[in-house]
């Protein structure tokens, strides 16, 4: 079942499982397709209130979302709304009524600092704001900094009228009607950030044609199991974000395509996670390498809470032979009963282009698949460029309807990032077998990677810089046990000039949100090693990282 395709021309490898057809559905309307098969089965819920909507209730909420965000709140077409969410019921209800009212929603992460989410939503020009209550004063506070702004939502709130404040609650028992704009699949519908392969944070325009592709390139029939069990009933939990691309995309709307139960955590704890492996019984669960690790290895987690668990989905950071064998230890399964997947992804690809078949070769373990349907790929030089064949390692391409249209208001960056030919430019390092499954090898792109969470170290540079004493710097990731990354700062003081070690990890830990911290510590150098156009040499500073 797992036979290579051919090879084209160039050492281009495209799909073994064939092509999907890309079609016109916007993303709302391709999601919410079949609900009348399940349209009293439990849609989401929180793991850990118990707060629950089946899938009729959430696409009632979904419309009249939609209807409040174009009536009351007088958002127009095309215009921009933040979320400062993390997991909760009230997600879906809002990302899918923006969408369905023509906005395109752009998402933060609510951990984030006011100047971590003001320079986000500043730069894609939001004009409205939905949160809830423990984030009411970053929202407030951000708002201040936007033009034209049009009002917050508050989830779990009443309305301040006087202060622009929307509760959700109120706004959807409105019943509002107001006129809805008819949607082309080809429109931006969503603007996550990602560094990319350099400097900051950058806005990643998807379209709804991107997205929907993306979730028939999952969905691939002979790839998945899933092909005829739609609607089967699984109950799927998860705590990757849904504010990060594979929480929304590929969990997320995944899910909702095919009728399952998701039920989510809004802030990771032990015994909330323990709880619902419990209470639900999921049959899949859907993972960031750091959470396999910990249920492999806490003394917490007993096999007898993961004896529901048929599949389990891991990506978005590297993950280890060793890792994935240890958890079925823990389990005592086998890996014919418990299924580990793996997959491979981008932000700027809605998120993923590979992916290991549901079922493949044991050997395969520690691979991340192989490229989805639709979906090209070429290997080439990280000196000349040329295209390589099997076992050489150089840097990802991808090709295929889920990449990206561009960055937002970022030309060259675009340019940089995907070529006139269409090729994305992973920044990853990676090599592919004879069958045709990749492996990821390592990075060339800047980006550091701490729980899956993405880490850009020009972000946490401009914060160091801006200290007078700094005459120079440069933040690079090191090997972590359980994050698997964590960044490390090396600091050039101007002459004359102290600071401390504990100085510098206080100024990035009062401007950034946690898991940007130097927990990888704070070296002084003498200089930092650089090319010749100026470009810092981040292997060399990896190297010395170790020994300082
Ligand atoms: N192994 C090694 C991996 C892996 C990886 C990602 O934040 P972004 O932009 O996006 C993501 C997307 C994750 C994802 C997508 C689809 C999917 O099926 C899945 O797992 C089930 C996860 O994280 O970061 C993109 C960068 O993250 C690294 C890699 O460097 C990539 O360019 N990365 N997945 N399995 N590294």
């Amino acid at each position: 079942a797992t036979k290579a395709a051919p090879v084209l021309e160039q050492n281009v490898l495209s799909s073994p499982w064939g092509e999907i057809t890309v079609g016109k559905e916007t993303l709302v309307d391709y999601v919410f397709k079949d609900i009348e098969l399940w349209s009293d089965a439990p849609c989401v819920t929180c793991g850990a209130t118990g707060r629950s909507y089946d899938y009729a209730m959430t696409k009632m909420m979904v419309e009249r979302c939609a209807n409040a965000l174009a009536g009351p709140l007088k958002m127009a077409p095309g215009e921009r709304i933040g979320l400062i969410l993390p997991n909760i019921p009230e997600f879906v209800v809002l990302i899918h009524g923006a969408m369905k009212a023509g906005l395109v929603v752009t998402f933060a992460n609510p951990l984030y600092t006011a100047d971590e989410v003001s320079r986000q939503f500043k730069d894609c020009n939001v004009k409205a704001i939905a949160t809830i209550e423990m984030f009411m004063p970053v929202a407030m506070e951000v708002s201040k900094s936007l033009k034209d702004y049009k009002g917050t939502i508050w989830v779990g709130g009443e309305d301040d009228k006087a202060k622009g404040v929307f509760g959700l609650r109120s706004l959807l028992m409105a019943d509002h009607k107001a006129d809805l704009p008819t949607l082309n699949c080809d429109d931006v519908c969503l603007i996550p950030y990602s560094s990319g392969t350099t400097g900051m944070p950058k806005g990643v325009m998807l379209t709804h044609k991107n997205l929907v592709s993306n979730l028939k390139q999952v969905q691939a029939p002979k790839m998945m199991k899933y092909e005829g069990e739609k609607g089967k009933g699984d109950v799927v939990l998860t705590v990757p974000p849904f504010f990060h691309i594979y929480g929304f995309n590929g969990i997320m709307n995944y899910n909702l395509v095919l009728g399952y139960h998701i039920v989510s955590i809004p802030k990771f704890t032990p015994d909330d996670y323990i709880n619902c492996l419990v209470e639900y019984e999921p049959t899949t669960l859907f993972v960031v390498p750091s959470l396999l690790a910990f249920m492999a290895t806490h003394p917490l987690v007993k096999k007898e809470h993961l004896q529901s668990v048929q599949t389990i989905m891991v990506g978005a950071a590297p993950t280890t032979d060793s890792m994935l064998e240890k958890f079925l230890l823990k389990c005592e399964k086998t890996k014919d009963q418990i299924k580990l997947l793996q997959g491979y992804g981008m932000t700027e690809s809605s998120p993923v282009t590979l992916m290991t078949p549901y079922v493949y070769p044991y050997g395969k373990v520690g691979s991340v698949g192989q490229l989805v349907p639709s979906t090209q790929a070429r290997i080439v030089s990280l000196t000349k460029g040329e295209a390589l064949g099997p076992h050489q390692s150089g840097e990802l391409l991808l090709r295929g309807p889920q990449v990206m249209k561009g960055y937002w208001n970022n030309e060259e960056a675009t340019k940089e990032t995907v070529d006139s030919e269409g090729w994305l430019h992973t920044g990853d390092v990676a090599y592919y077998d004879e069958e045709h499954y990749f492996y990821i090898v390592d990075r060339t792109k800047e980006l550091i990677k701490v729980k899956g969470n993405q880490v850009s170290p020009t972000e946490i540079e401009s914060v160091i810089m801006e200290k007078p004493e700094v005459a120079d710097v440069a933040v690079v990731g090191m090997p972590h046990s359980l994050a698997g990354e964590v960044p490390k700062a090396f600091v050039v003081l101007k002459p004359n000039q102290k600071l401390t070690e504990k100085q510098v990890y206080d100024i990035v830990a009062q401007k950034l949100t946690k898991y940007k911290h130097l927990e990888g510590g704070v070296a002084f150098v003498d200089s930092i090693p650089r090319n010749v156009a100026g470009k810092i040499l981040r292997n060399e500073l990896k190297v010395l990282g170790g020994k300082h």
